[in-house]
């Protein structure tokens, strides 16, 4: 029989976890809510305590015809003849634990690096367990976390070494709330994870069966956020795009989807009038404990760390599970996100912590969100001078949202574009957005009002938002009569907004060959 790795259940006898429940009713639970593997877990007992709990639970296990592993343990899987073991980097070797338990023994094996997974393949491993995907208090000295985009490497190579058929699970901080978001996310170019491995999230639960049950189905479905196909095959040329941008603004601007901003201090007001210029609904809210309710108006929100505040960061996460949960679409804007040690964190913290439908920010600010800024320290939350070419650029962000499964923006003179597959660059745009506050912030706030409204291609969403801001900056700017300079740039400029919006509502086409865009791969 070929075991099924979709709900892999990891146990733990420690009281803060087992809370005193007896280990083979849990088990039982869980098997009957849904557990499609078990491995037995226990650091701590005597061998003649583990060899008397392992045969009880096997008892459990066979009577449902689901296999039995034992943590790191040879000699009592042995013992007991249940159907393999489970070892870590630090426990008997895979040749040698072969060796002992047979050909037909399930011999799983803990990798937590590329190099470490590919060498567990090689040396005949039945399965992988892949993590530690999210730092976890049931494993402490967890050596690294890996996240979504740790778990991708190692699926990717797992496939580039003849690996496609070798079934893999993660594990390491993973519950109900994310485990969609996991299987979407860490989904390698050609191969994805057979399941995960849960401890907590059903051991530690009040009703482990009932845990277990929500966990399965959850694993059966996507995520709400991708429930809607994105067309990464249909180029977006010029002649789509003076067709359909119009018609996605009049769509906004009839539909006045809510805009929920989580925005920074210095730009609330600006960014609400942008919202309502370009016929959506801004609430300003910064209470996580509304989003929920907010969410399920069909809106979008905007979760801007431009002033964070530990608090603010709790607040953040909140709201982006509410709307992950019910799949509305979000926009992240890690603003000055490599300016000090506080936001560094907050960056990790807010990507661990859900999905993001597009990421947006200057070059700095992607590249710390890739992880590749290393330590270079970033100057307060300005755009700072560029050093990577245009095509440095193109690749960074076209790598990083074929990584996290979205749209990635980058700003600047000119801004890059991408959805992993399809990758554009803007040349639109004038000098005074970069000479008044939050213009950046501002962009935020109109893509995720196109994101509301236009979810059958993101990316097309986001050009057409990208389109109607920089053409209105450009068009105000040419207003030499009443603009000088940036400050009576700002009032012209929500005036193009506006006008831009009501002639795409009339039908008026305001775009004509004033796009510049260009699709570079
Ligand atoms: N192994 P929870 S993480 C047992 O990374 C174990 O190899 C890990 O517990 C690894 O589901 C882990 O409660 C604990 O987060 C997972």
């Amino acid at each position: 029989m070929k075991p099924d790795y979709t709900l892999y259940l990891v146990t733990d006898s420690t009281p803060a976890i087992l809370k005193g429940q007896d280990l083979p009713t849990v088990v039982e639970q869980a098997i009957r809510g849904g557990a499609t593997i078990v491995q037995y877990r226990d650091k701590q007992s005597s061998t003649r305590d583990l060899i008397r709990t392992a045969q009880k639970l096997h008892a459990v296990t066979k009577a449902h015809n689901i296999p039995l592993l034992i943590n790191d343990r040879l000699d009592v899987a042995l013992a007991i003849r249940c159907e393999g073991v489970h070892i870590g980097q630090d426990d008997t070797p895979l040749p040698i634990a072969r060796r002992l338990l047979g050909p037909d023994a399930i011999i799983g094996v803990t990798a937590n690096s590329v190099a470490e997974a590919v060498e567990a393949a090689e040396s005949g491993a039945d399965y992988l367990g892949l993590g530690t995907v999210f730092a976890t208090p049931t494993k402490d000295d967890a050596k690294s976390i890996v996240g979504t985009a740790g778990l991708r490497a190692m699926l990717n190579a797992l496939h580039a070494r003849g690996f496609a058929a070798l079934p893999t699970v993660c594990i390491g901080g993973i519950k109900a709330d994310n485990c969609q978001r996991v299987l979407y996310q860490s989904q390698g170019l050609e191969k994805r994870l057979d399941g995960v491995a849960v401890v907590s999230a059903i051991v530690a639960a009040a009703d482990p069966r009932a845990a277990a049950a929500e966990l399965k189905n959850l694993l059966v479905e996507p995520p709400p956020f991708a429930k809607v196909q994105q067309p990464f095959g249909k180029a977006i040329g010029k002649a789509r795009i003076v067709e359909e941008v119009p018609r996605i603004v009049k769509a906004v601007g009839e539909a006045k989807p809510l805009c929920h901003n989580m925005t920074n201090l210095v730009v609330q007001n600006i960014a609400a009038n942008v919202a309502i210029c370009i016929g959506a609904s801004p609430i300003m809210s910064n209470n996580g404990l509304e989003a929920a309710d907010l969410a399920k108006l069909g809106g979008a929100l905007v979760i801007n760390m431009g002033t964070v505040t530990p608090e603010g960061l709790e607040n953040y996460i909140i709201a982006l599970k509410a709307y992950n949960a019910v799949g509305g679409s979000v926009l992240f804007d890690p603003v000055g996100a490599g300016a000090t040690e506080q936001r560094r964190n907050a960056v990790k913290k807010l990507m661990a912590g859900g999905y993001f439908d597009v990421i947006k920010g200057n070059e700095n600010e992607i590249k710390t969100v890739a992880g590749t800024s290393g330590s270079e320290q970033q100057r307060g939350v300005d755009s700072g001078a560029s050093t990577l070419s245009m095509e440095q650029k193109t690749k960074l962000v076209r790598d990083l949202a074929r990584q996290e499964r979205n749209v990635v923006v980058m700003t600047g003179k000119q801004d890059v574009v991408s959805d992993g597959y399809r990758t554009h660059i803007i040349s639109n745009g004038h000098k005074y957005l970069g000479d008044i506050t939050g213009s950046g912030c501002c962009l935020g706030t109109a893509i995720a009002s196109f994101l509301a409204v236009f979810k059958e291609d993101r990316l097309l969403a986001t050009i057409a938002a990208m389109l109607m801001f920089e053409i209105a900056s450009e068009r105000a700017a040419k207003e030499s009569n009443t603009v000088q300079g940036p400050g009576t740039f700002v009032p012209a400029f929500l005036d193009e907004l506006y006008s831009i919006r009501e002639s795409s509502i009339a039908q008026t086409n305001w775009l004509h060959d004033t796009a510049e865009v260009e699709q570079v791969a």
